[in-house]
């Protein structure tokens, strides 16, 4: 199949076998007089101008992610004489949420590049693509499965399907690419082969050690397993009476005679709730699961913690949970898939989101995100929407760089004409604010359709098992979490606790996350409450309105491949604007009676 490379060139192969080999290739297909010295086996590098003469050194993987740097930098034409880097996460991992049937979970650009028919089924050649495209913004890791693993995905790690799996983690070796499985918690029973998957019985602990050394037989560089346990309906220890500490270990100690890694993600909370109790908060289970195990994980065990403590949404506090565990390793993750966020339809571009919370100052280890990746000829459905991995790639690499800057940069790979780079850029730079200024803004979160999660439902989780409530009345939205509330901010150190706490203090971009407030509220910029959820939703349907007009200006300035498919999506954007406007704005007109203080329409 024919493909368009996103925002790197094709070309074409003879495949490198070594890491060191494609970075020579990547250096000579640049066209440039260059040297490389090989130093240790670190990914971080030096590049120096010396005359005409590029010499690069670094371990091989360093030399790798050089020659790429090179070729942004020239592409860029970006003056330098030397540069030093090294990458701000060990492992800079992406996490497909692939089913074995070639459906993905929360895809929006196609089937899955690595499953089809309940087989495993790549197309070898768009691998060793994929794996180029993963190294040239220093991604390293990939989980290529669901963490949802039903049968028959849990056959995976068995000696029928690890051949395959072997044969594609060759591909991406030479890019500096390790693969990580995601594997069902309770795998020995779902296989048949025994009657309990308790963390603490020996017959388990000794099932797994005898399954990684067959693994590592066939993969030897595999980096790992992600595990999905006690989290929505997925088995994990609590079923034994046992916690998150025995069952992330019982996985570690198998895994470290390979030097394998455990992912063990914290998005654990009780997806059986009932929204008649407003006692139980779902944001709080984390860090409540969680944060008292510290000190009881090995060293192999790495906590993955979505970046904020709900889900996903346009915009969260950071979870509380990340950096607070000082002697667990952990990961951030991130969802490069728009599954809150536009879907790939909507142009949303996530650097700015993802800046904010790394702004926030955890430290941490690892990086992961869930990726927005599939068949599509373009890989990521919008093209537009490949700024988003491209930009995820750029900050696992470098955490302090700006949203600005990736822009800037990923405008520059894709498109020759200068103002089509500039327009472009602003585009991605405004396209967060727009979108969440017609969908749920003030950190209200939810209000989707149950299930695909695109366009507005405002009571389609209201009296859901899930835990997503905004709680809209007559007289208020949004849920007291203060200290007097649920209690969750008391899971942040106390003087963050206690801006959040205080409604004059909280930052009105999450108010309605923290607090409870009435329509009469008065905001920092003096209007009410109900009049701000009224503009905000007018001013985000007009931002769209101009996101579309920008793009149309752009016709003939960027490839009409581009130009018809990124259209498409615009129209399709401005109309789903307009549905959350309308909706949402009748929604709290009927509750509240107050009619927008402009004047403009809002449906009765
Ligand atoms: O946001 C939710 C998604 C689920 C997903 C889950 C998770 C893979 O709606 O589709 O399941 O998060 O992160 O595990």
């Amino acid at each position: 199949m024919n493909f368009h490379n996103c925002w790197l060139k094709k070309r074409s192969f003879p495949y490198p076998s070594t890491v060191r080999e494609a970075a020579e290739a990547e250096l000579s297909n640049l066209g440039v007089p260059f040297k490389i010295y090989i130093n240790g086996n670190g990914d971080g590098f030096t590049i120096s101008k010396n005359g005409n003469e590029y010499q690069i050194s670094g371990g091989e993987t360093g030399a790798l992610y050089a020659a790429f740097r090179l070729g942004v930098l020239l592409n860029n034409k970006t003056d330098f004489t030397q540069i030093n880097e090294a990458p701000s996460y060990e492992n800079r991992i992406i996490n497909h949420w692939d089913n074995f049937n070639g459906n993905i979970e929360r895809g929006y650009s196609g089937k899955s590049l690595f499953f089809d028919d309940n087989e495993i089924d790549y197309d070898e050649n768009r691998m060793r693509h994929y794996a180029r495209m993963l190294a040239s913004v220093g991604l390293n890791a990939v989980a290529i499965n669901n963490v949802n693993v039903s049968l028959p995905a849990v056959k995976l790690i068995t000696g029928e399907k690890l051949p395959r799996l072997a044969k594609l983690a060759e591909i991406f070796k030479p890019y500096g690419v390790r693969l990580i499985l995601s594997i069902n918690y309770a795998s020995p029973v779902m296989l048949g082969e025994l009657d309990t998957a308790d963390p603490c019985d020996p017959r388990v602990a000794d099932w797994w050690k005898k399954r990684f050394d067959i693994i590592y037989s066939y993969i030897p560089n595999l980096l790992g397993v992600l595990v999905k346990a006690d989290s929505e309906n997925q088995p994990g220890p609590f079923s034994y009476g046992r916690d998150h500490a025995d069952g992330a270990n019982l996985f570690a100690k198998a895994l470290a005679p390979h030097g394998g890694y455990v992912f063990w993600r914290c998005f654990v909370y009780n997806c059986k709730q009932n929204w008649r109790d407003t006692k139980t908060d779902r944001p709080k289970f984390p860090y409540d699961n969680f944060m008292p195990l510290d000190g009881r994980f090995d060293e192999n065990v790495v906590l993955q913690i979505k970046n904020g403590p709900y889900d996903f949404q346009i915009r969260e506090p950071v979870s509380p949970l990340l950096g607070a565990m000082k002697q667990t390793t952990q990961a951030v993750e991130f969802q490069i898939a728009q599954e809150y966020t536009g879907q790939q339809i909507d142009l949303c571009f996530l650097p700015t989101l993802w800046r904010e919370v790394l702004d926030t100052g955890f430290k941490v280890k690892h990086i992961a995100a869930v990726t927005n990746t599939g068949n599509d000829f373009n890989w990521t459905g919008n093209y537009l929407a490949a700024a988003n991995l491209y930009g995820y790639g750029r900050l696992a690499w470098d955490s302090s760089l700006s949203p600005e800057s990736i822009a800037a940069e990923w405008c520059g790979l894709m498109f020759e004409d200068a103002d089509a780079r500039a327009a472009v850029k602003k585009m991605l730079l405004d396209s967060r604010e727009i979108y969440e200024n017609y969908t749920t803004p003030l950190g209200m979160g939810w209000f989707v359709t149950p299930h695909t999660h695109y366009g507005p439902d405002p009571l389609g989780y209201e009296f859901s098992l899930w835990g997503t409530y905004h709680r809209a009345d007559r007289e208020a939205v949004g849920i007291d979490r203060s200290s007097r509330g649920t209690g969750y901010t008391r899971q942040y150190p106390p003087e963050v606790a206690a801006v959040y706490d205080n409604i004059d203090t909280c930052p009105e971009e999450l108010l309605l996350f923290f607090h409870r407030v009435a329509y009469n509220h008065v905001l920092k910029n003096g209007k009410t409450l109900i009049q701000y959820l009224y503009d905000s939703h007018f001013k985000g349907a007009e931002g769209a309105e101009r996101l579309l007009k920008a793009w149309e200006a752009l016709e003939g300035r960027v490839p009409g491949e581009i130009y018809k498919n990124v259209l498409e999506r615009l129209h399709k954007q401005v109309k789903n604007a307009y549905e959350w406007r309308d909706v949402f704005n009748t929604f709290f007109y009927r509750l509240t009676g107050e009619s927008d203080g402009l004047g403009r329409l809002i449906y009765k």
